[in-house]
């Protein structure tokens, strides 16, 4: 590998070399999933959240055409408010680094680099699915999970997916979906979805032998790992529903298209409910980043 392709934050390069534990954190969630300031103070807490729990945060980014691991706190800052940030998945990187722009990784992006780092746990919000009414439109983020060996830490699929198609595809392209104290997937702002998991785990040393087996047959499928959100700060469902209906109509309406279709339907989902759905979303971020924090630690001492 071209040893200028990634560029470390100090500490990150330094835990990585002494094997202790880190976690990588997404940047799309930054500049297409929350708005200003939310979206910088989340970041944030998140990053705080890995620390608390005793691992190193990298946070990932594309700055001027160069692949960031673990950007410093103005970077943040500066992603916060920034316009014109490429939403990276992986087609999206040999066109922003010959471009010299700024991406923004999906979960699909943040993947790619976090294995390309060496980095073994990541800890998003909700991945990416396939689409209600749009069973074609299948986010990178499953295709990834098949073919890159990264333990995705989330709180299920937005509920504006359709979870059971989704849920498919993973199943189709052999990624194994854990629950961590759940037994069934969770949709984000609520706990339960009702649809069955592969495997309930209620310890994180259970989660890190399922991903050193993994390793030991050289599969090179990723993990997802799903925990629900607090259960203080669950969306009660029929508001969550209702929102998400009129968002998809809206959608629909409007006819918004590719990967725009995301960030659209998040942000009048977030709209339409205010703060409640806001409070469930930063709580179970944090919650995430500290699980994943978890999950690096015991992958670290085994
Ligand atoms: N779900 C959320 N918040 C987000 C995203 C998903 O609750 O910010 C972002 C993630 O970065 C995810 C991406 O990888 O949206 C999926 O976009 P698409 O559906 O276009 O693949
Ligand atoms: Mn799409």
């Amino acid at each position: 590998m071209d040893p200028n392709l990634l560029k470390f934050h100090p500490e990150v390069r330094e835990a990585l070399e002494t094997r202790r534990p880190v976690v990588a954190l997404e940047s799309t969630l930054i500049t297409h999933g929350l708005p200003y300031p939310v979206n910088q103070e989340v970041a944030s807490g998140m990053e705080k959240a890995v620390r608390d729990a005793g691992a190193v945060p990298a946070t990932i980014a594309v700055l001027k055409g160069q692949i960031t691991v673990g950007i410093t706190a103005d970077q943040l800052a500066y992603l916060a408010q920034a316009k014109d940030v490429r939403k990276c998945s992986r087609r999206d990187f040999p066109i922003v680094l010959a471009q010299k722009g700024d991406g923004a990784t999906t979960v699909a992006g943040t993947m790619i680099v976090a294995h390309l780092a060496g980095i073994r746990v990541f800890a998003t919000g909700g991945i990416g699915g396939v689409h209600r009414g749009h069973p074609f439109d299948v986010s990178a983020d499953l295709l990834e999970l098949a073919q890159t060996p990264v333990a995705v830490v989330c709180a299920g699929a937005k509920a504006i997916l359709d979870l059971p198609l989704t849920l498919e595809t993973l199943e189709t392209h052999g990624v194994p979906v854990v629950g961590y104290r759940c037994s069934t997937f969770p949709a984000f702002y609520t706990r339960d979805s009702g649809l069955p998991l592969d495997v309930r785990c209620d310890d994180v040393a259970e989660i890190a032998a399922i991903l050193r087996s993994r390793e030991t047959l050289g599969f090179k499928t990723g993990t997802l790992v799903a925990t629900p959100v607090p259960a203080e700060h669950e969306l009660p469902a029929a508001v969550a529903e209702k929102a998400i209906a009129q968002a998809l109509q809206e959608a629909d309406a409007r006819g918004v298209r590719g990967k725009e279709v995301t960030p659209f339907l998040l942000a009048r989902v977030s709209e339409l409910t205010h703060e409640e759905s806001r409070t469930a979303n930063v709580a179970l971020l944090e919650n995430n980043a500290r699980v994943a924090a978890q999950i690096a630690g015991a992958l670290a001492a085994s």
